[in-house]
């Protein structure tokens, strides 16, 4: 295949007003929670991007009717019981979150399901979802796909976590409510919570104290119109956009801001950035603002411990803010980098290197020295959307031309973000 490179248009300044596109975390759940309701779920604000395409698709394939119209997703739910043998693989793209929230679900249906994804899924630890569901008697083959899932009768475990992932969490929360007895998931620390939430707005057995979550067999869900928040994710890129570019001031309508995805907001405080949060609200159960973001002159920081879940998705992004801050940043206790679409601790730096930055990897995040003087550079995105993201926002600070080896796997999250990122342009 040809690969076209992509030039990076530059920016002087970024101003106006943006809507960035549905939660995509959100978006997957809607989906796969309304299938396995009673009644009608109605999706508004659902990110059409390619990883929740994915989720719709194989759910089609269990024999749930999906409506995709203009501005609103519609799913027949069909009860807890209710999904069917699919007549061939499952495929779930790029998608983690499909991925292994599919096992989750699957194990305890009376039917077998083979799933798998493109190349950079096929690369992504299973292992850490199919151990512990092993633990409540599923039978899954391989720890990376393609997975084979026979389906069969589990039982209820507790299980004290050994990774903060929301992903394995919610594969657990999923096979408990098909499983016998009771099922407790102890986490290390909070990672995002938009599962218990929705499911228990959906009436399943489910509750939560603490970092304990208790989950019983659950009979009946009973369908929720959901009206999907804006990505925290993507507002992520705009938030830097606004901070590093001089004279620029953004606003960014309807972000999520539940806590546990908010720690950027946090850490781009804690560095002196000028951001007003305004017009708070909930949305189905979610709370919501806007975001008002304005040049700012940042300091460097350390970034470790309990935030990391809440702003792990964000770390790309956020070392490109530490690239233009005063002193030396610190992230630790990131290792989850090394296994989301790529090893984005690698893939920061070497990609951050080409332009002349001062940033070194270390086993579980990163040392950058803020500051010094960048140049435009052919970027290599590894087909990870964050990662092209990212690369676009450093190349507006960098002098002379910047390119991305493939600007289309923004696609994944952000199908709009060339359009909305050259519209906020002040030339
Ligand atoms: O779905 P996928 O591919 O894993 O997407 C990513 C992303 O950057 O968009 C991670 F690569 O988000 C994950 C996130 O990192 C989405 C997610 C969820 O919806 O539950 C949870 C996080 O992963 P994890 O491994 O910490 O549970």
């Amino acid at each position: 295949m040809i690969k076209i490179s992509y030039e990076i248009k530059k920016m002087r300044s970024a101003n106006g007003e943006i809507t960035v596109p549905g939660d995509k975390s959100i978006s997957h759940r809607a989906v796969m929670f309304g299938a396995i309701a009673d009644g009608v779920t109605h999706i508004t604000g659902f990110l059409k991007g390619a990883d929740c395409l994915s989720t719709i698709d194989c759910f089609r394939k269990m024999g749930i009717e999906i409506d995709v119209t203009e501005d609103m997703i519609t799913v027949h739910g069909k009860g807890i019981n209710g999904l069917s043998k699919p007549s061939e693989m499952l495929y779930t793209g790029n998608s983690g979150t499909t991925t292994r929230l599919l096992c989750g679900l699957l194990c305890a249906q009376p039917f077998d399901t083979d799933i798998t994804g493109d190349s950079s899924i096929c690369r992504r630890p299973m292992g850490r979802v199919t151990k512990p569901l092993s633990l409540m008697g599923a039978n899954i083959e391989n720890e990376y796909c393609p997975l084979h899932i026979h389906g069969k009768e589990i039982t209820g475990i507790d299980y004290k976590m050994t990774v903060a992932s929301a992903q394995v969490k919610t594969a657990l929360i999923l096979a408990a409510l098909y499983a016998n007895g009771d099922t407790v998931i102890h986490e290390t620390e909070k990672s995002r919570d938009h599962t218990e939430l929705m499911l228990g707005a959906m009436g399943a057995n489910i509750k939560v104290r603490g970092l304990d979550i208790t989950v019983s067999k659950t009979d009946k869900l009973t369908a929720q119109d959901i009206d999907v928040p804006g990505d925290i994710s993507s507002a992520a890129f705009f938030l830097v956009l606004g901070l590093i570019l001089p004279n620029s001031e953004i606003v960014i309508r309807n972000v999520g801001m539940n806590p546990t995805r908010t720690g950027i907001i946090d850490v781009l405080k804690d560095m002196g950035a000028d951001l007003e949060i305004f017009n708070e609200r909930t949305a189905t159960g979610e709370p919501v603002a806007d975001i008002r973001v304005r040049s700012s002159k940042l300091h460097s920081t350390k970034i470790c411990g309990e935030i990391i879940p809440r702003l792990i998705d964000e770390l790309p992004v956020i070392a490109t803010a530490a690239l233009f801050a005063d002193g030396t940043t610190v992230i630790a206790d990131a290792q989850e980098l090394k296994v989301k679409e790529t090893d984005r601790i690698k893939a920061v730096c070497d990609e951050f290197k080409k332009c002349g930055a001062d940033i070194t990897p270390t086993a579980d995040g990163m040392i950058i020295v803020g500051n010094k003087p960048l140049c435009g550079a052919d970027f290599e995105t590894y087909g990870d959307h964050r990662m092209a993201m990212s690369l676009a926002i450093l190349a507006q600070r960098a002098e002379g031309k910047s390119t991305l080896s493939d600007s289309k796997c923004v696609d994944v999250s952000y199908p709009k973000f060339f359009e909305d990122f050259y519209e906020l342009n002040d030339v």
